[in-house]
């Protein structure tokens, strides 16, 4: 009688074991689909990380708009590299150019923007495209005052994430935006 009563609590100390082990096992278990989430990450597309950039289809023609409030109408495109792709910006302000003037200029990858932004301040004469940061330039608009437009066509061999700014005086700091190049 004693045997038959001794069996069971054996089984129910292993029982409380495996109980133990279920509880390790499902730990596991739940961190494998975070896991399996993050794989597809170690392959990122450029850009992935930018909110938002799901919602941007790829374009061949970019076009924006610049105003009287220091904003550019869209900040964040995607193109592809290798491609040859046209950038149209319009000045919709009415202030005069002198003191309200736009363009576009797309930076290299790992350009120092806030550098590039403040050297261009005193470049009036190279309607601020600093020379001394010209091999940060991929490309560039004119500067345009109220109501006028340029188009130009540019292409980036490298997909990634590539800067673009105001860089008339003080415009950067709001009139700055990404392309990202798959
Ligand atoms: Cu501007």
């Amino acid at each position: 009688m004693k045997r038959i009563l001794f069996v069971p609590a054996v089984a129910f100390s292993l029982f409380l074991a495996s109980c133990g082990g279920n509880d390790t096992k499902t730990t596991e278990t739940e961190a494998t689909p975070e896991t399996t989430t993050e794989a597809p990450a170690a392959e990122p597309k450029p850009g992935a990380d930018i909110p938002g950039i799901n919602d941007v289809a790829v374009t061949d023609h970019i076009e924006l708009t610049g105003n009287d409030e220091l904003k550019f109408d869209k900040t964040l495109f995607k193109i592809k590299a290798g491609q040859d792709v046209k950038l149209t910006l319009k000045n919709i302000g009415k202030m005069p150019k002198e003191g309200m003037a736009h363009n576009v200029v797309i930076l290299a990858m790992g350009t120092d923007v806030q550098a590039f932004g403040e050297a261009a301040v005193t470049e009036k004469a190279a309607d601020h495209i600093p020379p001394s940061m010209a091999s940060s330039v991929i490309a560039h608009t004119k500067l345009l005052g109220p109501g006028e437009s340029d188009t130009i066509t540019f292409k980036v061999t490298e997909p990634g994430v590539y800067d673009f700014i105001c860089s008339f005086p003080g415009h950067f700091g709001s009139m700055k935006g990404k392309i990202v190049a798959e």
